[in-house]
């Protein structure tokens, strides 16, 4: 038996379908015994892994894991495991073994690491296990030598989605995964395509995947969203797509295709391929039944967006502000703040570009972060290598400091100043108060109208300092949510 483990990595009222191992799951489908355990759903993984192991013979176990608190999920109970079943093999795939691959292996209780797109390696490990081909020959492993020395092979090339087979969903409760949202009742998520071509320096995608995006047909993507319809009574979705929109040949299509379903969506796009769209491009996408547009803005400075990558103008951003708001469709422009070679330029360029969206698109929803390098095939932005030293090991990463960091609650950036990382923080604070986020379901309607009456003299006078009583408001707000989500 493999056993494909999904550590918990948000609230179980927030999990969505576990997409790594539905899409591993897939490929071992009627050719191999497997269980999947998902920690978001269950309350003692470890013990659940146990049990099978006692019961079955375990060839593998497959953790996949995400940077952050679900590394440390993956972290916990497989160090439990090796300590109670020490004969069990333990893999490791997912973006932060595929990001900081020696990291994970220096793990005792990690074997085998996974870097990048997991299926074809998976299986070829398992036919490694039963002796039937070398480890040497497995592209995108890492792994310890007889000696323990740690090995990396060559990269895997990217398939497209099309060239697995479907998820198997019927081996997953899948209605428990359908969440409320500000979308729908109930809130599918799907990968429409793989990976991103493109090689802003901050990100992690292509450090993980290489630089390929492959998309999913068109007529693939509506089949699996009418199965979750039709089956499970899904009424909206998030695409988790890195660039849900990069052809438009192919946006029309899928448009097209996917209107009759009558979901409510979500996607991810860049501004500067939507912004080519024609009119006609986005009334088929809004008639469609897109929503919201996650957008990266990253900086309100042209200058900074050279040193990241990106690839995109300012301008590009401001009239994609100006088209989401024509065709009714929401934008969230998410912010990368804080660049190392000019902080405070940059703090207050951003923050006043953020300003003139709001302007153009009030209903724009604002995402603002600190800056957090990531590894990078070349160097990280604002080349900040030599000032960063990463963890070693597992257990590093699950400090509280570098939970922090993950978390983009406080990344100790050196050449951020306490002021500008105040300031920062106070001015999301009040432009989060003064146009409260759509997507907070839970948030009641009496809430937004508090936090707004409160915030509004400052955002127009620009007092962003010391907003303690929008801070306690969010408190206050925060304690009288309903546990439960009903829409
Ligand atoms: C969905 C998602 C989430 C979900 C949960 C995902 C989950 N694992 O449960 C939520 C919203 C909770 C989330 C939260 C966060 N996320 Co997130 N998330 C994503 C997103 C949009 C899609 C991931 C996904 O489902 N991909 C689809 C599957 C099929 O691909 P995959 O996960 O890569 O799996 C394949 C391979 O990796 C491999 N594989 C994976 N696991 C395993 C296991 C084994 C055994 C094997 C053999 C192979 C294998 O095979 C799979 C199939 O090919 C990505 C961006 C993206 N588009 O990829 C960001 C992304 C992964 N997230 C990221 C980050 C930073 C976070 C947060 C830290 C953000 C924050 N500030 O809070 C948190 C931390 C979460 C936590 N609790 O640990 C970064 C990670 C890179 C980085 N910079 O560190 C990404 C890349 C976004 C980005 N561009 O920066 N996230």
């Amino acid at each position: 038996m493999i056993i494909l483990f999904h550590p918990r990595a948000t609230k179980p009222r927030n999990c969505r379908l576990p997409l790594a191992v539905l899409a591993l799951a897939a490929v071992l489908e009627g050719r191999e015994e497997y269980a999947i355990i998902d920690g978001n759903l269950e309350d003692d993984p470890t013990g659940a892994i146990v049990s099978l192991i006692d019961n079955h013979q375990v060839e593998l176990l497959g953790a996949s894991c995400m940077p952050g608190p679900q590394m440390v999920a993956a972290m916990e109970t497989c160090r439990e495991i090796r300590r109670l079943r020490p004969n069990v093999r333990i893999a490791w795939g997912g973006y932060f073994p595929s990001l900081y691959p020696d990291t994970a292996l220096n793990a005792k209780y990690v074997d085998y690491v996974v870097r990048g797109q997991g299926e074809d390696t998976l299986l070829e490990l398992i036919d490694a296990l039963r002796g039937k081909r070398t480890l040497e020959s497995i592209l995108g492993l890492c792994y310890k030598d007889a000696f323990g020395f740690h090995r990396t092979n060559p990269e895997r090339p990217m398939k497209g989605p099309d060239e697995f087979p479907w998820s198997p969903f019927h081996r997953l409760p899948v209605k428990k995964y359908l969440r409320p949202s500000f979308f729908g009742k109930r809130t599918a998520v799907h990968h429409a395509s793989i990976g991103c071509p493109f090689n802003c320096s901050f990100c992690g995608v292509h450090a993980a995947y290489g630089r390929a995006e492959r998309m999913e047909s068109p007529e693939r993507t509506v089949k699996i969203l009418s199965h979750l319809v039709n089956e499970y009574d899904a009424d909206s979705v998030q695409f988790y797509d890195m660039n849900f929109f990069l052809r438009e040949d192919h946006a029309r299509e899928l448009a097209d295709r996917l209107a009759p379903l009558n979901l409510r969506w979500w996607c991810e796009a860049r501004v500067d391929i939507m912004a080519r769209y024609s009119d006609a491009t986005l009334e088929a996408v809004k008639r469609a039944g897109c929503t919201m547009i996650f957008f990266g803005a990253e900086s309100g400075s042209d200058w900074v967006l050279k040193e990241m990558q990106k690839g995109i103008t300012t301008e590009e951003t401001l009239a994609m502000a100006h088209r989401t708001r024509q065709f009714g469709i929401i934008p969230e422009f998410s912010f990368v703040i804080g660049n190392p070679g000019d902080p405070e330029r940059d703090t207050r360029e951003t923050v006043s570009f953020i300003r003139k969206l709001k302007r153009i698109n009030p209903s724009s929803e604002i995402i603002m972060q600190h800056y957090t390098p990531t590894p990078q095939p070349g160097k990280m932005y604002g080349d900040v290598d030599s000032q960063i030293a990463f963890p070693d090991s597992p257990a590093g990463w699950a400090s509280k400091e570098w939970l922090d960091y993950t978390l983009r609650i406080d990344t100790h950036a050196p050449w951020l100043k306490t002021k500008t990382k105040k300031l920062i923080d106070n001015f999301e604070t009040v432009v989060a108060s003064r146009w409260p986020t759509v997507q907070d379901i839970r948030a009641p309607q009496w809430s937004r109208a508090l936090l707004k009456v409160l915030s509004w003299w400052r955002y127009a006078l620009r007092v962003y300092r010391f907003p303690v009583e929008l801070q306690w408001a969010n408190e206050f707000i925060n304690l009288r949510k309903p546990k439960r989500e009903s829409l």
